[in-house]
C-alpha cells in the first residue's frame, strides 16, 4: 500500500508538534504545518509524484528539505528526524497540544512539575485539582482543560469534507471498475455537504451485487471488514474512515438515495407528512396499503407528499419542508454563479505565487476579477505589508490590469484588526483601494463583549468592507473566539459591511447556521477562498456548498455579481 497524502500529513504535523513542544523556532515549525497543508490538499497523490519523478518544490511551501523528507516518507512510510525528536519527548506529551488551552510552555509546565505524558494524566490531575496550583493555571484553566477533554473526544470522530472527498474518489473510482453498475453515489452528510462527516455512505446499483461487494471487501486501503452482508457491507479505512456500502437494485434508488442522504430529522419529518396522508415511506419505496406507489427517484418520493425536490444540502429540518409546502425554497447559489474570489495572497507575503499566475489561475476558473488582499504589518510571521509597500503594490496592479486581459485584479488588503478595534494601516492609504478585507488574528482569547465591541468599533472604519474570516475557528482544531455573532451581524447591515464566508476547507467561516443568520438579517456574504497558491482557488467549491447549506442565493452574495457592480456594492 503506497503512502497516502494523508500519512505525509500526519507526519509533518507531529513533526511541528513535537517542535513545538520542544520550543524550536516557530518559522521552522510553521513550515511544517504549511506542508502538511500543502500536502493534504493537493488532488494527486505524492507516491506517484515521486514515482513520476516530479519536482515537488514547485508546490506551495516546499523547499528542497523538504520534498526530501516527503521522499523519504514515502519510501520508507516514517522520518529518522521525527524518531530522533520523539525518543527526547515522552510520547503522548505532543496530544496535550491539541487541547485549546495548552500551548508548549502550559504542556512542559505540566510535565516537568506534575510528571504528566498524556491525556488520561492530564484528566486525572485536573480532577484531583493538581492544575490549579500550579503557578500560572488557576481554577479557570483548570476548568476548561477539562472542558477541552471532552471536546476533543468528541470531535476525533468526525473527518473534514475535503478529507472525505479525498478518500471517497478514489474508492468510487475503484468500485466503479466492477462494471455492470449503473448508479454510485455517496449519500449521508457528505451529500449534505455537511463540514465534517462521522463516516461514507455509498449507493450502488447494480445488477451484480455480490460482485460489488466482493470488490469492495478487496480494495487495498481497507484496515478491517466490520460486516460482510449481500446488501451491505461496513470496513473501516487506514485512515479510521468507516464506509458503509449498501448494494440495491435499480428500482429502488431514488427511496433509498432520499433515506441515506438524510438527515434522519429531515426523514422523520418527511415520514410524518406520509403518514397524514396514509402513506408509509422507507428506503423500499413510498407505499399505500401494500402497493408501491413510488420510490424511482427522489422527485418522486416527494411528489406523494406533496413536496418539491428538497436540495440535499437544506436537508437537516431547519425549516425546508415548511418552506417547500408554501413554495418558499431559496433558489441556491451554485458555483458557476460567482464571478470572481475577493480574498487571495501572493508570494509578496505568504503566497506561493505571483500576481500573475494568480490572476491567470483565476481566468481558467471562468473568473472576472480577483481581489489581491496581502496580509498588512502586524502579521509579521506572513511579511505582512506596510504602507510603503502596499502602495508600490497598488502601482503594479496598475499597470499589471493594463496588460491583463478577461479578467481584472481588485486592488485590496486584508488588513489586521488591532486590539484596540483599530485597523493595522492608516486611512490614507486604505483609501486607495478598491476593497478591504478585515481579520483578527491576534487577541483571540478576549471576553465576549470585548471582542464584538472590538470588532465593531473596527467596522466604524469607513473603508472596513469585509469581515474575513469572522470567528477564526479552524475545524477540529481551534474553536471560534467568543463572540456576539447576531451584533456582529446586526452592525455590519447597519454600516453597509460584508461578512466573509472563507471557502478553506479548514475554515468555512461563516457556519451554515451563521449564513442563515445573515440572509434573515439580510446582510451580505462574500464567498472568498483565502487562497495561497492557484489551486486553492479551486476551495471556492466548499464555500458555495456551506453557502447552500446556509440557504444563500446568488443575490445574498457579493460576488455574484459583475465588476461595475460590485465596485458600486463595495462603496459605503
Ligand atoms: P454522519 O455520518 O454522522 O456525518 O451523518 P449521516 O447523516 O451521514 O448519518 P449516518 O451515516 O448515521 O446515516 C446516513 C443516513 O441514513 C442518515 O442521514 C439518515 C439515514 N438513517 C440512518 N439511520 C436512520 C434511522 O434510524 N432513521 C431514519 N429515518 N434514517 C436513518
Ligand atoms: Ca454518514
Ligand atoms: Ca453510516
Ligand atoms: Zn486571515
Amino acid at each position: 500500500m503506497p503512502v497516502q497524502n494523508s500519512d505525509v500529513r500526519d507526519i509533518f504535523n507531529k513533526m511541528a508538534d513535537l517542535l513545538d513542544i520542544e520550543g524550536a523556532n516557530p518559522f521552522r515549525v510553521r513550515a511544517y504545518r504549511n506542508a502538511a497543508r500543502t500536502v493534504s490538499g493537493l488532488t494527486r497523490n505524492v507516491s506517484d509524484m515521486i514515482i513520476e519523478n516530479e519536482d515537488l518544490t514547485t508546490l506551495a511551501g516546499i523547499g528542497k528539505d523538504l520534498a526530501e523528507k516527503i521522499r523519504e516518507i514515502v519510501e520508507t512510510g516514517t522520518l529518522s528526524q521525527m524518531e530522533a525528536v520523539e525518543k527526547r519527548i515522552p510520547s503522548g506529551l505532543n496530544k496535550l497540544l491539541k487541547l485549546e488551552t495548552l500551548g508548549p510552555k502550559r504542556v512542559k509546565i505540566l510535565n516537568s512539575k506534575l510528571g504528566i505524558t498524556n491525556l488520561q494524566e492530564l484528566k486525572v490531575a485536573a480532577e484531583q485539582g493538581k492544575i490549579r496550583e500550579l503557578e500560572g493555571f488557576g481554577t479557570k484553566t483548570e476548568k476548561s482543560i477539562l472542558e477541552s477533554l471532552q471536546h476533543v473526544k468528541d470531535k476525533e470522530k468526525r473527518i473534514k469534507l475535503l478529507e472525505a472527498q479525498q478518500q471517497a474518489e478514489p474508492l468510487i473510482a475503484y468500485l466503479k471498475q466492477t462494471g455492470e453498475i449503473k448508479n454510485i453515489i455517496v449519500a449521508g452528510s457528505f451529500r449534505r455537504r455537511k463540514e465534517t462527516v462521522g463516516d461514507l455512505d455509498i449507493l450502488v446499483t447494480c445488477k451484480n451485487g455480490p460482485a460489488v461487494m466482493k470488490r469492495f471487501a478487496a480494495y487495498e486501503d481497507i484496515r478491517n471488514v466490520v460486516t460482510r452482508g449481500k446488501s451491505r457491507s461496513t470496513v473501516v479505512l487506514r485512515s479510521g474512515l468507516q464506509v458503509d456500502l449498501y448494494v440495491l437494485a435499480q428500482v429502488y434508488y431514488g427511496a433509498a438515495l432520499h433515506y441515506f442522504t438524510g438527515s434522519k430529522s429531515h426523514n422523520i419529518a418527511v415520514r410524518k407528512l406520509g403518514i397524514q396522508k396514509g402513506l408509509k415511506i422507507n428506503e423500499y419505496g413510498v407505499f399505500k396499503d401494500k402497493e408501491r406507489i413510488a420510490g424511482k427517484t427522489e422527485k418522486e418520493v416527494y411528489g406523494t407528499v406533496g413536496l418539491p425536490f428538497i436540495e440535499p444540502e437544506l436537508r437537516e429540518n431547519r425549516g425546508e419542508i415548511e418552506a417547500a409546502l408554501n413554495n418558499k425554497l431559496p433558489e441556491l447559489v451554485a458555483l458557476k454563479d460567482m464571478r470572481g474570489d475577493l480574498h487571495s495572497h501572493t508570494k509578496e507575503t505568504d503566497g506561493h505565487h505571483s500576481l500573475e499566475e494568480m490572476a491567470q489561475a483565476a481566468k481558467e476558473q471562468g473568473y472576472e476579477y480577483l481581489a489581491v488582499t496581502e496580509h498588512s504589518k502586524r502579521v509579521y510571521m506572513a511579511k505582512g505589508l506596510d504602507s510603503i509597500r502596499l502602495a508600490g503594490r497598488i502601482k503594479e496592479i496598475d499597470r499589471l490590469n493594463e496588460k491583463l486581459e478577461g479578467i481584472t485584479l481588485i486592488k485590496g488588503i486584508e488588513v489586521d484588526i488591532l486590539k484596540d478595534g483599530s485597523l493595522d494601516l492608516p486611512d490614507e492609504i486604505l483609501k486607495e483601494l478598491d476593497l478591504t478585507v478585515c481579520s483578527v488574528h491576534y487577541n483571540r482569547n478576549m471576553s465576549k463583549k470585548d471582542q464584538t465591541e472590538r470588532i465593531i468599533r473596527a467596522m466604524d472604519n469607513p473603508y472596513f468592507n469585509i469581515l474575513g474570516h469572522p470567528t477564526g475557528r479552524l475545524i477540529n482544531e481551534r474553536a471560534p473566539y467568543d463572540v456576539d455573532m447576531e451584533k456582529i451581524v446586526r452592525a455590519a447591515g447597519e454600516r453597509g459591511c460584508f461578512l466573509e464566508l472563507n471557502s478553506h476547507p479548514d475554515r468555512l467561516d461563516l457556519s451554515d447556521l451563521h449564513c442563515k443568520m445573515a440572509k434573515e438579517m439580510n446582510v451580505k456574504i462574500a464567498i472568498s477562498t483565502d487562497a495561497h497558491s492557484r489551486s486553492d482557488l479551486k476551495f471556492m467549491r466548499f464555500g458555495v456548498d456551506q453557502a447552500r447549506r446556509g440557504w444563500l442565493e446568488a443575490k445574498d452574495i457579493i460576488n455574484t455579481h459583475s465588476l461595475n457592480e460590485l465596485k458600486k456594492i463595495l462603496q459605503r
